[in-house]
């Protein structure tokens, strides 16, 4: 059997760490994966996971397991984080996954557990698994124009004129905030503009929501997801604690579901777990269990907004520091859109020649959609990527 099987296809992002690794040049610079690093380049443990890591460690009495949903506890604070104040709010029901990965593929199993038919309405270019994940759930697959390679921008009159063919059976997939791979968010006018074409043509929303308190803050880059919560029947959400709390290898994520009525979410809720026991069966505790830890604690709580705010800006300085880089080596306003975009990542518009030369001139290791992690950027680096960036652009 095992003989059929041709050689897989290598996820582009990952085999990108392992050729990183394996450079041997002292300036190599990993600006490839997703994950958010420090001044000093490292990925540490956050201090509130930290604290809540030893009181569980005293506090836990046994391994048993928990249950198909994960902890309630913890899918009731990651809806409070998320959907508080909004009119979904108790139309909602959530369950705890194995990362917003996790949550993905649980919510496509749903819908086409419940429509076959469906389509899900991707953004173009979007998360490298947003379209093997819900294709291999059986969904069709369609592309909406996000991206405007010319300004580095939404191009929000295409993607709301393809948006306004969508109707009932029609899924559109938003990344919340912090767009992967671009780095262009939706302006607040444009989610209004969703949210109207989605009450009039009837096509759900699907928010997938990986770096809450990434782009503008906690509050502010859950606005677009909360102006559809409140006023769409049916609505499905991604999210993860990976990037906002560090907690990458925990696996830690939630799917939520917005219902017409709480019954209807409850038995979207019930399917979900019979799809989560033929898939994993039960989602992993040791990262919700450290989530549910600091947001029940008021001090814990403040702790890691602080550290959230501390990443954030990190991330700002250092657009702002290489939009001005740039600025000064170009005498013009070319890359200003870098301190523009949201969250970890930039897509810089650059060919794939560029980005392999990048790599192999200057060991400066970007996606080859000339997707940049910003955040895996040091301050005393951002010459040096500066003048790698004009000379294979000149
Ligand atoms: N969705 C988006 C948009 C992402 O960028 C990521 C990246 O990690 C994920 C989902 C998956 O997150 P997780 O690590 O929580 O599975
Ligand atoms: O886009 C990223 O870099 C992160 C991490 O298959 C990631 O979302 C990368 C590749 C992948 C899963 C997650």
């Amino acid at each position: 059997m095992l003989d059929l099987l041709s050689p897989a296809l290598q996820d582009p992002i990952l085999s990108l760490s392992v050729a990183f690794r394996e450079d041997n040049r002292a300036e190599k610079m990993d600006l490839g994966i997703g994950v958010y690093k420090d001044s000093q380049g490292n990925t540490p443990i956050m201090k509130a996971v930290k604290a809540a890591q030893q009181q569980l460690a005293e506090s836990q009495t046994t391994k048993s397991y928990v249950g198909l949903a994960g902890s309630e506890a913890y899918n009731q604070a990651m809806t409070d984080l998320l959907l508080k104040g909004t009119d979904g709010y108790s139309r909602s029901a959530a369950v705890q996954t194995p990362g917003a990965s996790g949550a993905l593929r649980m919510l496509a199993d749903l819908m086409y557990l419940a429509k076959p038919i469906t389509t899900v309405w991707i953004s173009n270019p979007s998360y490298v698994n947003h379209k093997p994940v819900m294709e291999a759930a059986g969904l069709t697959v369609k592309f909406y124009p996000y991206f405007n390679a010319e300004t580095k921008q939404v191009d929000a009159d295409a993607m709301i004129d393809a948006l306004s063919k969508a109707g009932p059976d029609d899924v559109v997939l938003l990344h919340g905030c912090c767009h992967n791979p671009t780095g262009a968010d939706i302006r607040p006018e444009h989610w209004q503009a969703i949210n109207d074409l989605a009450q009039k043509n009837g096509f759900t929303p699907f928010v997938d929501i990986a770096y809450q308190g990434f782009g503008d803050g906690l509050e502010e880059d859950a606005n677009g997801l909360r102006l559809l919560a409140d006023s769409v029947e049916e609505m499905l959400i991604a999210t993860s604690c990976s990037k906002n709390f560090g907690l990458y290898r925990e696996r830690t994520g939630a799917a939520i579901v917005i219902g017409k009525n709480a019954q209807e979410a409850g038995n979207a809720k019930g399917r979900i777990l019979q799809l989560a026991r033929a898939t994993y069966t039960m989602p992993p505790d040791h990262g919700a269990a450290i989530v549910e830890t600091i947001l029940t604690s008021d001090e814990l709580t403040k702790q890691w907004k602080d550290e959230l705010d501390t990443m954030r800006g990190r991330i700002i300085t250092l657009r702002d520091g290489l939009s001005a880089a740039l600025a000064k080596r170009t005498g013009d306003d070319r890359f200003d859109f870098i301190k523009e975009h949201k969250g970890m990542f930039s897509m810089l518009g650059l060919s794939q020649d560029q980005v392999a030369q990048l790599r192999s001139d200057f060991g400066i290791y970007a996606v080859g959609d000339s997707r940049i992690n910003v955040a895996g950027l040091t301050e005393s680096r951002i010459d040096y990527l500066a003048d790698a960036l004009i000379a294979v652009t000149k």
